[in-house]
């Protein structure tokens, strides 16, 4: 019998644990892309391809360590800390990206979490951004009682809190918060009725065993992440991860592959990393399940494709946007 019939199911309490992602990343490449590819097709449509702008709101002088931001002010990285955006920035910003195609509007801030001032300028930007049209989403560090329910009612659709990695690996990337911290913030998004944006981060170090973790864990939030961002570290001179072995592309999707499998119905984000993979890595990454990227020559503080190359990529590919 094929190793694709072979390949693990969830448990019967519909819980997937680590083992059973370490065996399905375990897969030879073709049986895996196969059975990623089946999961795909049975529940999106196979060339469709979701596109979110990013913008830095508020970049650099962040409180916490993590060991792979450029933006923690515990990190000599030479980046210069700004300031919260003004509004009129914010919605040129945003009006530029819905010309250029994108549907959804991802705002990122440099903080542990927003102070309630903060917070009130944000939800500002949310309804701005959201009268263009667009679909918007945030990523604001953690949140305290009552702000998840602010954000909701200026018209917040995602809320961004990566899990990043295995729990087991987390005390090794930061420490200046737990993951546990991160669980409490995306429960309060969820209660708060807004959709969940959650992945995190593959090539820190970790081991395999350690990927196939940080993908069970996501795939047992309940209900699972509406998106799913993978990254691919990008290593930022001054950063403790600068000097990071990059990880094999294969093993990279092969990581695209089992978050697909394991989230059916998530929309799977080929993420950070994407400006130094070539346009046939990329292609591979669709073919395992991604289905969403970040467009835009800008992540939050690293480059990004430009506009034009994922235009040409996505013709040659036959990709629609959606
Ligand atoms: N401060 C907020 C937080 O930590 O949630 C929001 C911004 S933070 C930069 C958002 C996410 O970007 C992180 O959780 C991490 O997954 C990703 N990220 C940051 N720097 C990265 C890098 N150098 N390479 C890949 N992903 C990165
Ligand atoms: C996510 O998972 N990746 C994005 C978004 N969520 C906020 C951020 C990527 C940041 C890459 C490094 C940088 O540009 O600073
Ligand atoms: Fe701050 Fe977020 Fe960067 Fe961590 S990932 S240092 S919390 S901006």
């Amino acid at each position: 019998m094929s190793a694709v019939l072979q390949a693990p199911q969830p448990a019967a309490a519909k819980k997937w644990t680590k083992e059973a992602v370490e065996a399905l990343f375990a897969l030879p490449f073709n049986d895996l892309l196969f059975r990623a590819q089946q999961v795909h097709r049975a529940h999106f449509d196979a060339n469709a391809v979701q596109r979110s702008t990013l913008l830095s709101v508020k970049t650099g002088g962040c409180s916490e360590d993590c060991g792979y931001c450029s933006q923690s002010a515990r990190h000599k990285t030479g980046l210069e800390a700004e300031k919260l955006m003004p509004l009129d920035q914010v919605v040129a910003a945003a009006r530029a990206a819905k010309d250029k195609g994108a549907s959804r509007f991802c705002m990122g801030a440099a903080w542990r979490g927003p102070k309630q001032r903060d917070l009130e300028e944000v939800a500002e930007m949310i309804r701005a951004v959201k009268a263009l049209g667009l679909e918007t989403c945030v990523t604001l560090g953690m949140l305290k009682d009552g702000q998840a329910q602010q954000l909701r009612e200026a018209g917040l659709d995602y809320y961004n809190h990566n899990l990043d990695t295995a729990p087991e690996f987390y005390g090794n990337v930061i420490t200046t918060h737990s993951q546990q911290d991160r669980h409490d913030t995306l429960h309060k998004v969820r209660e708060a009725g807004i959709k969940v944006c959650c992945g995190g981060i593959v090539g820190m170090g970790e081991s395999r065993r350690d990927r196939a973790s940080l993908i069970a864990e996501l795939a047992n939030l309940e209900p699972q992440p509406d998106s799913v961002p993978i990254n691919n570290l990008v290593a930022i001179p001054g950063t403790p991860l600068a000097g990071a072995e990059p990880v094999d592309p294969f093993e990279f999707v092969r990581t695209i592959a089992c978050a697909r499998i394991t989230m059916p119905r998530s929309f799977v984000r080929l993420s950070a990393g994407r400006q130094q993979m070539s346009d046939e890595l990329q292609a591979l990454c669709f073919l395992a399940g991604a289905n969403s990227i970040f467009y835009g020559d800008k992540l939050l503080t690293t480059g990004n494709p430009e506009a034009d190359r994922d235009e040409r990529l996505f013709a040659r590919l036959g990709l629609q946007a959606i």
